[in-house]
């Protein structure tokens, strides 16, 4: 079945995420997993995953949400944009809906998301793909990226000369490639990405003065500290890696999963934690600023309100 989502009216959502940063930022219903970005109409868009209580792991996890903002003060949830039962080649029993993206793309909006296609969820997960000619309503579900592997966590960056990359892994495996214009399909092989010190999961890749940065979280757990957030650096889109540190610490939640983003000339790092609900699978969506150094190395997040 290949329908249009269901987009609610937009609830508006007041939160003192300025200079305060008031973490987390949307409370309404647990978040993880933000990807943000912003588009032409000057706003900044988040793309998560949404967890669904009573927690079970990731297994319930359903639908996507979307906020945007123009002032990272004033929230928007934009409303539910896919659900599972939406995709035709998704496993039958729903949920898995995992940390998705967005790109943009000659007029189109592109959303990726990992979903199994089978009840054996962990060995078919499949990066599926819904278009929509709007940033935040009206997504159709395309199919999936043909010829992957089973890993999750796509992220979709889309270098300056127009050319874009798909990056997904999961399970200590990271890999890139490029994609076709049609932004559905590989263009050549999948390569794995070199260089990256103890990669878990939550692959994203952003770009600055030149210089490419990919971010992942790693495997790190001890003494009740779990994920941390590290980078690694480039001079090309696909690597090798230079591995350059931590640049955030872990949360109160077993996982971490971010993005980097400029935002009216200020960078910011988005990720989540478990404070609402002090489950590790009830999450919620945090935003701090981000900083870097003369030499293009990241300083450490100051995380607030956790
Ligand atoms: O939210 C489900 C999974 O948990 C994501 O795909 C991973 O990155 C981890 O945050």
């Amino acid at each position: 079945k290949v329908s249009v989502a269901k987009n609610d009216p937009p609830v508006v959502i007041e939160n003192p995420n300025g200079d305060g940063m008031k973490n987390p930022f949307v409370t309404q219903i647990y978040t993880a997993d933000p990807s943000a970005h912003v588009w032409a109409d000057g706003r900044l868009y988040v793309y998560p995953s949404h967890d669904i209580a009573p927690p079970q792991g990731c297994d319930l996890m359903d639908q996507y949400h979307v906020y945007s903002t123009a002032d990272l003060v004033t929230w928007r949830d934009e409303g539910e944009i896919l659900r599972a039962s939406q995709v035709s080649w998704g496993r039958a029993e729903g949920g898995f809906m995992w940390a998705p993206d967005c790109a943009y793309k000659n007029g189109t909006y592109y959303f990726y998301f990992p979903h199994p296609s089978g009840t054996d969820w962990a060995n078919t997960w499949k990066i599926g793909v819904a278009t929509s000619k709007s940033p935040a309503s009206g997504f159709v579900s395309q199919g999936y990226i043909p010829g992957l592997e089973s890993l999750i966590d796509p992220c979709v960056f889309v270098d300056d000369d127009g050319q874009a990359y798909l990056y997904y892994g999961g399970g200590n495996i990271c890999k890139g490639g490029k994609l076709k214009d049609n932004m559905m399909e590989i263009d050549g092989a999948m390569q794995t990405m070199q260089g990256l010190n103890d990669f878990h999961e939550a692959t994203w890749v952003h770009k600055r003065n030149g210089i490419y940065y990919l971010s992942y979280a790693d495997n790190f757990d001890e003494a009740g500290k779990h994920n941390r957030m590290k980078y690694a650096t480039s001079k090309s889109p696909l690597g090798p890696w230079t591995y350059q540190g931590v640049y955030i610490d872990p949360t109160d939640s077993f996982t971490d999963h971010g993005s980097i983003v400029e935002f009216k000339g200020q960078w910011y790092a988005f990720y989540h934690n478990s404070s609402l609900s002090n489950n590790d699978w009830l999450r919620s969506i945090c935003v701090n600023k981000l900083y870097y150094n003369a030499d293009g190395t990241i300083q450490k997040i100051i995380q607030t309100d956790i």
